[in-house]
């Protein structure tokens, strides 16, 4: 019989509770913190913490999580690199009495009960900021402004919804057009390979909607190779706000970031807690967030964590 069937029997304080984590890989500024958060908390917690990097590919993923149901653990936490395809592991590790955790980023099953809870931020709402922003910013404009996209992982949650929101609030107005629109995989040399191509095929972009730092900054790279200047020849919005990011912002080559959390360790030992507990969890955990112009980036980043 599996050592927890999830209705708390693992008691707490008598067993020290194992947790295993399924990363989706190492991809960006982003995830690196995220994994220190994660390590960091567990150890302060005093969770045995088992920790798999999926290298950005489902297939890993399912099979990270498959041994830790072998295994046993006590609780599987993992953030699902796309959102598609995982009724079927999730049916096992219920099956098996592992409550699983959700974090960063969502799945699209049906089926509830197959999770706990899913603890990150509201990707569609980020999407809306960096599209209101750009919004506002041109709500007079006379010509049509150009913008290219870079997008994150194909079929991951976030990079579905950054785009939907931003297209939602630059849909009010006609002149804001998306020219391109391709993934960079989260990635900075993805980014800039990406944007080299769109600076060759299009001589008249005016703005740059990454949907993470990292692509930003391989774009940056890009475009000054170009001999464009970026912040001003071309209008560039990100988001993410990892230190590199909010250093670029703050050297005016990034003109808005919208912020992404990736400090979740914290909540999600909790939540493990209460899950190994038996206690009733909140069935979605919104992380709070803020956005950075050019000057509030100067400001904040010396205080800045990650
Ligand atoms: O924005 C990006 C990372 O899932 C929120 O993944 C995360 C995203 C983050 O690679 O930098």
């Amino acid at each position: 019989a599996p050592a927890n069937n999830g209705g708390g029997n693992a008691a707490a304080g008598d067993k020290k509770i194992t947790l295993g984590f399924a990363q989706v890989g190492a991809e960006s500024g982003w995830r690196t913190a995220n994994t220190k958060s994660i390590q960091d908390s567990a150890k302060e917690v005093g969770y045995e913490l088992k920790f798999s990097d999926a290298q950005q590919k489902q297939e890993n993923q399912i099979k990270a999580i498959r041994s830790y149901i072998q295994q046993k653990v006590d609780v599987i936490a993992f953030s699902p690199v796309v959102e598609s395809g995982w009724d079927t592991v999730l049916k096992e590790a219920k099956d098996a009495g592992i409550p699983v955790i959700l974090t960063d980023r969502a799945v699209d099953s049906a089926d509830k009960s197959l999770y706990k809870t899913f603890i990150g931020s509201d990707f569609v709402e980020e999407g809306r900021k960096a599209g209101q922003w750009l919004a506002d910013k041109y709500k007079d404009a006379q010509e049509d402004v150009n913008i290219v996209e870079l997008q994150g992982t194909t079929g991951s949650a976030p990079a579905n919804d950054r785009k939907a929101g931003f297209a939602e609030k630059i849909a009010a107005n006609p002149k804001l057009k998306v020219i391109a629109s391709q993934t960079g995989d989260f990635t900075r040399a993805k980014g800039k390979e990406v944007m080299q191509a769109f600076l060759k095929a299009h001589k008249d972009i005016d703005v740059l909607y990454a949907h993470n730092d990292d692509m930003a900054l391989g774009a940056i790279q890009a475009i000054e190779a170009a001999g464009l200047k970026p912040g001003e020849d071309i209008v560039i919005i990100s988001v993410d706000a990892v230190k590199d990011g909010m250093q670029a912002a703050a050297d005016g080559k990034i003109n808005f970031i919208v912020e992404c959390n990736p400090l979740l360790g914290p909540q999600l030992m909790e939540a493990v807690q209460a899950v190994v507990d038996g206690k009733e969890i909140e069935a979605r955990i919104v992380t709070d967030e803020t956005t950075f112009t050019s000057e509030q980036a100067k400001e904040a980043l010396p205080s800045r964590q990650y």
